[in-house]
């Protein structure tokens, strides 16, 4: 069931809809002790962004290494007006996992006129503050929010949308933090509810020299390092953990077999944790796997769309070709 809250509180009056579709909280202890039980030992990524890890990413998207977040923003002001033309007048955009508000910000403003904008996001607190404030800025906009697993899928057809065609802006390279198979199910899924015409507008990030990937992944500052460390500090502190941040190294390292930038944890010596009382061991060396970045080529990215169900009609890139844009519709249904 999910229930149409308007005006219920807290009471948002600047927006159409708030629907919240209760999404199941994830399982931090299932997943650590999961993960810390497997050969190789993994964490999800999911769980770095308690409120200190979303605040060292806000950091992270403006050091010198992490060309990422500036390149695509650069990318969103060029392009603005052939944006303008693919979208056309009317458009109603929808931001799975809105995030930065400031990319959003720089599409709404280089549409012709958009009619609406849906921000998704698991976590309502902060989509209703970033919605409303949009809402603040964009008078005349129909605005709605949905706290919701993008993951899941898109439940859009009970929602009070307005009539125009439908554009789904998926920014960061988000997608690249899915495995191959997962990703195509993301899209797919995306996909499903989508209208013929619809369309997608994604960011994803384009392989490069492993250099500068790995530098991306491990500033001179230690700022990723310290983002990678937050999950140690949220184990021992939320899980009644005993793990030592002293006795971990923050790596990246590229896996040109996976084109994708890995962080790992790595134990600078043998030693034993404890985690909700049951206890690991990690050997010298061992690494536990944080987080995956897939970086495609426009051939591997073309390739995902496809297999997806989606026609890759325009792509676009910064001049250095560091990071690219694609826009894709549904294929036509045989
Ligand atoms: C938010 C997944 C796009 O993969 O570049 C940045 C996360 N991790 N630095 C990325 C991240 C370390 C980021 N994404």
């Amino acid at each position: 069931m999910t229930d149409l809250t308007l005006g219920q509180p807290p009471v948002h009056a600047a927006l159409d809809f708030f629907d919240d579709q209760h999404p199941p909280a994830g399982d931090f202890l299932r997943d650590v002790l999961t993960g810390l039980a497997a050969t190789p030992k993994s964490i999800p990524p999911v769980y770095f962004y308690d409120a200190a890890g979303s605040a060292l990413f806000d950091q992270i998207t403006d050091l010198p290494e992490y060309y990422v977040t500036r390149t695509e923003l650069a990318l969103l002001d060029r392009i603005g007006p052939e944006l303008a033309k693919r979208a056309g007048p009317g458009a109603v955009v929808i931001e799975p996992g809105s995030g930065s508000s400031v990319k959003i910000r720089k599409l709404l403003s280089a549409l012709d006129q958009p009619a609406g904008y849906v921000g998704l996001d698991i976590s309502g607190e902060h989509l209703i503050a970033s919605c409303d404030e949009l809402a603040r800025d964009y008078p005349g906009l129909h605005i709605g929010a949905i706290c919701a697993d993008f993951t899941t899928g898109l439940s859009l057809d009970h929602l009070p949308l307005p009539k125009g065609r439908r554009i789904l802006f998926f920014p960061g390279s988000t997608i690249g933090n899915f495995e191959p198979d997962a990703a195509r199910a993301v899209l797919a899924s995306f996909r499903k509810g989508m209208r013929e015409g619809d369309a997608i507008l994604i960011g994803a990030d384009r392989v490069k020299s492993p250099q500068t990937l790995e530098a991306a992944y491990d500033d001179a500052q230690g700022v990723t390092a310290a983002f990678n460390m937050n999950l140690i500090a949220r184990i021992n502190s939320e899980l009644d953990g005993t793990l030592d941040p002293a006795l971990l190294k923050h790596v990246s390292v590229w896996n040109a077999e996976k084109s994708r930038i890995e962080m790992h944890l790595e134990a600078r010596e043998a030693q034993q944790l404890q985690v909700a009382g049951r206890s690991f061991s990690l050997a010298k060396g061992e690494r536990l796997h944080t987080e995956n970045s897939h970086k495609f080529t426009p051939e591997s990215f073309q390739a995902l769309a496809e297999s997806a169900g989606f026609d890759l009609l325009e792509s676009w890139s910064d001049p250095a070709e560091l990071f690219s844009l694609h826009w894709l519709e549904p294929k036509a249904k045989a």
